[in-house]
């Protein structure tokens, strides 16, 4: 299974980044836009794994230790390869956060890729930017993360299906 670690986003701030996405389209008139409901901020990418592992996920996911936390979601950017994102910003207890997570699923064996985290959420992939459209002013958006979530990923369809397997609460 395909599993990936994220925090996830209150209903109203999903709606409200999808709304900020469907104001990013005509500056963006190609791209596969995300559906509202799977917008998330990843901690950690586990990639394929063994159903036998997922007892040693969760265990590590638990034995984190955090309180809850500011997150604010802000400025518009693309990765190569037309990843269109907005970033996110939660200080010192994000960075803390998921190098907390990362250190627990690496000591129980999971190989992470080390590339640099860049808190992000994905709005869409394969963008295409029409360079004459001004991208609009998106205000920041606010919210708290108070658990993290481990989601098994799926295409179904050709549409991709976020499951949550376990929560653990930020307290
Ligand atoms: P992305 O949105 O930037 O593609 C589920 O696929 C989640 O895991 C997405 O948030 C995705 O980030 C992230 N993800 C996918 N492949 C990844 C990889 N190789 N390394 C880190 N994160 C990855």
């Amino acid at each position: 299974m395909r599993l990936f670690i994220a925090v996830e986003l209150p209903a109203s701030v999903r709606a409200a980044i999808a709304q900020s996405a469907g104001r990013l389209r005509e500056a963006f008139p190609r791209g596969r836009f995300s559906r509202g409901e799977n917008y998330h901020l990843t901690l950690a990418f586990l990639g394929e794994t063994p159903e036998a592992r997922l007892s040693d996920v969760t265990a590590a996911m638990d034995c984190c230790r955090a309180q809850p936390f500011a997150l604010t979601v802000g400025a518009v950017g693309t990765f190569p390869g037309g990843v269109l994102w907005r970033a996110v910003d939660g200080g010192d207890d994000l960075t803390r956060l998921q190098r907390l997570l990362t250190a627990a699923l690496c000591g129980r064996g999971f190989r992470l890729e080390q590339r640099g985290y860049k808190p992000h959420l994905t709005l869409a992939r394969e963008a295409v930017r029409d360079p004459r459209v001004p991208l609009p002013d998106l205000p920041p958006l606010t919210c708290t993360a108070d658990h993290m979530t481990l989601f098994r990923s799926d295409r179904i369809d050709g549409k991709l299906v976020y499951t949550p397997l376990h929560r653990t609460k930020f307290a």
